[in-house]
């Protein structure tokens, strides 16, 4: 490859060529290792190699001038073993090109030898996304992010901001450091009193809150909506705190427990409220054993085959078979829960509509007051589902 160069060449030529030189490398850098390159050659008698006047040795790569270093493999070089066992090592080496060298060329040359058995490009591997969060850290509080994988669903997706996880709960702290960032506002509707976008409900910026019948679904008792919410939908890569597992899913605040007595409140509608506000997906983290309700179900199919909406339900904590609702309804996803071992904790209810399980115990996430806490249960192993789900 002989190297030309025009100095006459006007700027206006080379800059559209550098530049569609450095995009090119730059999608070949995903894939690849720039500037290695890798070969294996035949397992053929050495003698009869150096006889044939096209075939590739170390004296010849040594001397070509393109090949900064070679590297052998394999324990010992085929050029210098004699009796030993054959390893599929053997003959393989790794070779730095000079920078000015295409790789691509390059590996064309080389395939040109009758010794070649392959010359190819060093893959490249991609590491798996950590995010900065202290407690989503290898070894750190948030050990269930490793035991679902979801590190390797990061390399693959983030999730998006326009992709909202309704959480219907206690209500959430919609200030904490590591919620507020994902926070979905209903911007059609600033509060200032009137019903700007027309849904029924006046200044539903923040959310709703079912139970108490008004636009703050702030968490005003329980802490249970706000642990649920930071494991599906903590602001995440924000060196703050916990990573939620829909990274950058946003989440919505749906209350329907009361403040004092921890009853719910028109939960069915809320999930009615989720669909139409656009939720894509829908954490319901509660519910109660043995009580199927046409209603309900009607309202469950309503979001899920109308609405397109994926609902999460928690399977229930106790050691029974029984069927626990809404996770037992048609068309919702319901969550058991097992140990860090993947285990099923004996306190993980079950039945025939069990759809997946996740972890559910020992589960650190955001508390109510700016805090975090670890808690567990099959209302936190949902919402891991529900956020997979967003991703
Ligand atoms: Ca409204
Ligand atoms: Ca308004
Ligand atoms: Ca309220
Ligand atoms: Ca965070």
């Amino acid at each position: 490859m002989e190297k030309t160069t025009n100095n006459n060449q006007p700027m206006k030529y080379i800059l559209p060529l550098l530049l569609s030189v450095f995009i090119f490398q730059q999608s070949l850098a995903q894939d690849y290792v720039p500037g290695l390159i890798v070969v294996k050659l035949k397992d053929e008698d050495q003698s009869r190699r150096k006889e044939s006047s096209n075939a590739l040795s170390l004296e010849l790569l040594e001397k070509d001038g393109k090949v900064e270093k070679i590297q052998y493999l394999g324990k010992k070089s085929s050029f210098f073993k004699r009796n030993e066992q054959k390893s599929r090592l053997d003959n393989i080496y790794k070779l730095e090109i000079k920078e000015d060298i295409s790789e691509l060329d390059y590996i064309n040359y080389l395939n040109s030898f009758e010794n070649i058995e392959y010359a190819e490009q060093y893959p490249n591997v991609k590491p798996l996304y950590v995010p900065n969060d202290p407690e989503a850290q290898f070894g750190k509080k948030q050990f269930h992010l490793a035991q679902i994988n979801v590190y390797d669903a990061w390399n693959v997706t983030k999730g998006g901001e326009d992709i909202v996880i309704g959480i219907i709960d206690t209500g959430a702290d919609l200030d904490h450091e590591d919620l507020v960032g994902n926070l979905y506002l209903n911007v059609e509707d600033p509060i200032d009193g009137s019903d700007n976008d027309n849904d029924g409900f006046v200044d539903n910026y923040y959310g709703w809150d079912f139970a108490d019948n008004d636009n703050s679904p702030e968490a005003d008792g329980s802490t249970h909506g706000t642990g649920v919410t930071g494991i599906a939908a903590a602001a995440t890569d924000n060196n703050t705190g916990i990573a939620g597992i829909g990274f950058n899913t946003k989440f919505m605040p749906i209350k329907i427990f009361q403040t004092e007595s921890n009853f719910s409140r028109n939960s069915y509608e809320a999930i009615i409220y989720a669909a139409d506000q656009g939720c894509d997906v829908i954490n319901l983290s509660w519910g109660s054993s043995g009580r199927y309700s046409q209603f309900a179900q009607d309202i469950i199919n309503y979001a899920a085959l109308e609405k397109d909406v994926v609902i999460v339900a928690a399977a229930g904590n106790t050691d029974d078979e029984l069927d626990f609702y809404p996770a037992s309804y048609d068309n919702v996803l319901s969550i058991g829960f097992v140990n860090p071992d993947d285990t099923r904790n004996s306190n993980s209810t079950y039945s025939d509509f069990i759809d997946l399980v996740a972890p559910g115990s020992g589960i650190y996430t955001t508390e109510n007051g700016d805090a975090y806490a670890s808690d567990g249960g099959s209302s936190y192993a949902a919402p891991m589902v529900a956020g997979a789900a967003a991703l």
